[in-house]
């Protein structure tokens, strides 16, 4: 499996002509290894990936074929895209004064203007931070800081807390509301000539989703965004022309970029962009608009199966899963109320998308897939170690795209030996596929015995009566640790002391009986972040406090 492995310098002449990025950069022996032993992955070293995902289709007499669609009435081909685009780019480059190099902050929900900003400012040789529509002024405040970044187009009803944070940063000198932005554009022209940057010139930071500790930004290239393009969805994902996507990630999450726009566009195919995207927006749109593929969390495809039957969402071909393990459970409900099995892959900011994943025909149901092509993935012990099939270790990957943090000491722990270590617990079975077990640090370690919270809520997850699962460790004075399990039920159910003790007789037959629930709380939802992602450290504060407690319903029995 091993290809070999070219660690790429920066060998080209950057175009930037702000080198905040490149002085940034981790230290060559921090760095990942880079794979591109694939033909498809050999990219010429003058290289501006707006090029190859607009303008190509243009040249190419595709500029009549529709690539962007919202419920405002948008309906624009990639030859309206590209002339919005150009005409931003002439904006930012002539007024805005931008030079190659300067970072710029975008803050909008998904939709059109933002995609047409966000490839401006790449295609002018500039460096992308797109933030979450949720993140208040000392979030973006943070983000600003770090980034140095001194503009920021901002659609005009997220103005608010982008205007706090201007007035206590030193960077952020200038917010140009979407409104300002179109009269300008509206008036310049609409061509633009791509900025000659280098493959390897940075144009993308991804702020990490991390729950806990200063934000982490990692750093991506000209031809990162075209790798996860011609790795992961050239390979599993296999779109074409005629497809349209849809889904609900923001765009600030890479999850929602590779799979709302660069997947779309390097293939000349359309998108639908939602400003409201939750399971109760995504049906309606979808009976509206006819997508065939959808990229949405785990959790998201749970809600919407009971709606299935009031929406038609017979057009969809493909739905990809990530952000979180995606458990058995909700993959057989999909597919029993669908016909289609849900592609679950495991990506990351650093990794920038999809490492691990499989192809619908090669789905093994519970298991996250195998290394995408391009990519090498291995299980490892504490020691850095392989380890066989079968046993529990650390994820490592390597491929085309890898960890780049901005000056940040916490490269070294990322990247070990040239080889990506994401954080996750992984098992390798005998052929190949890798299984999820969890985040690292939510292993649950009680009496003596490892548990893996994710585990616990997928056998949950398999009860008729409950709708969503969080299990973490409560501290307990004999055990260490006691499994806790909070509880969403479906609507209809009647919470009893009765149902604590059903549920945890079915976790014990569904899995080892020493990891059920010692301890159930039935809660009316559970704290998730923009990204999807269930927040264990929220539950494990709250299952510390409840240590002891008396919580009203029974203790398990043994
Ligand atoms: C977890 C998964 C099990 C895992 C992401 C697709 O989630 C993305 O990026 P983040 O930086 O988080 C990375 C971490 O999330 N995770 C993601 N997908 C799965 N765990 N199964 C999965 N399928 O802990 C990983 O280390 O927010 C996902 C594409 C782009 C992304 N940025």
């Amino acid at each position: 499996m091993t290809g070999s492995v070219v660690k790429l310098r920066p060998d080209t002449t950057s175009a930037h002509v702000d080198s905040f990025a490149a002085r940034g950069l981790p230290p060559a022996e921090f760095q990942p290894a880079f794979l591109f032993d694939r033909p498809e992955l050999a990219y010429p070293e003058r290289l501006n990936c707006v090029t190859e995902f607009v303008d190509r289709h243009v040249v190419e007499g595709r500029g009549a074929r529709t690539a962007i669609l919202s419920p405002d009435g948008t309906n624009w081909t990639y030859q309206d895209l590209a002339a919005e685009i150009d005409r931003i780019a002439n904006v930012l480059t002539g007024p805005l004064g931008l030079v190659p190099g300067n970072r710029v902050l975008l803050r909008a929900p998904n939709n059109p203007t933002m995609v047409a900003a966000y490839l401006a400012v790449i295609k002018a040789g500039g460096i992308v931070v797109a933030t979450m529509p949720l993140l208040r002024a000392k979030e973006l405040g943070q983000i600003v800081d770090k980034a140095e970044i001194a503009l920021a187009l901002c659609d005009d009803r997220l103005m608010d807390e982008l205007t706090k944070t201007a007035g206590t940063s030193r960077f952020l000198k200038r917010i140009v509301g979407f409104t300002e932005l179109k009269a300008l554009a509206s008036a310049a022209p609409a061509t633009f000539a791509a900025v000659d940057t280098a493959r390897d010139d940075v144009c993308l930071f991804g702020f990490t989703s991390g729950t806990t500790g200063e934000p982490k930004c990692t750093m991506h290239f000209h031809r990162d965004l075209l790798a996860i393009c011609d790795a992961y969805a050239r390979n599993v994902l296999r779109p074409a022309p005629d497809d349209r996507f849809i889904g609900s990630p923001p765009l600030a999450f890479t999850f929602g970029l590779g799979g709302l726009v660069l997947f779309p566009f390097r293939v000349g195919a359309s998108t639908v962009l939602l400003e409201k995207a939750s399971p109760g927006d995504l049906l309606p749109a979808i009976a509206t608009y006819k997508p065939t593929i959808c990229f949405t969390a785990p959790t998201a495809y749970r809600a919407m199966i009971p709606q299935l039957r009031d929406h038609d969402w017979r057009s969809l071909k493909k739905c990809v899963s990530a952000g979180e393990a995606l458990p058995k459970a909700t993959f057989d409900a999909w597919e029993e109320a669908t016909g289609l099995k849900l592609m679950d892959g495991i990506g990351a900011t650093e990794m920038l998308h999809i490492f691990i994943s499989a192809p619908e025909e090669a789905i093994r149901p519970g298991a996250t897939g195998k290394p995408v092509p391009g990519y090498e993935a291995k299980v490892i012990g504490a020691d850095g170690e392989d380890l066989p099939p079968g046993k529990p270790g650390r994820l490592a990957v390597r491929g085309p795209t890898g960890c780049r943090y901005l000056a940040d000491e916490r490269q070294r722990r990322y990247v070990v030996d040239g080889w990506n270590v994401t954080g996750d617990t992984y098992v390798r079975d005998e052929d190949g596929y890798f299984w999820y077990q969890a985040r690292n640090d939510d292993m649950i370690v009680s009496a003596g015995y490892n548990i893996a919270g994710p585990e616990v809520e997928a056998a949950l997850l398999a009860h008729p009566t409950v709708a969503e699962a969080g299990v973490v460790g409560q501290p307990d004075p004999e055990r260490g640790m006691i499994v806790k399990a909070y509880v969403v039920p479906k609507p209809d159910v009647t919470v009893t002391p009765a149902l604590v003790v059903e549920l945890q007789s079915f976790v014990k037959n569904e899995i080892a009986p020493y990891k059920y629930p010692r301890e159930i709380a039935f809660v009316p939802s559970l704290p998730r972040t923009e990204t999807g992602k269930l927040q264990r450290f929220a539950l494990r504060e709250r299952a510390a406090r409840e240590a002891g407690e008396v919580s009203g319903l029974p203790k398990a029995a043994e």
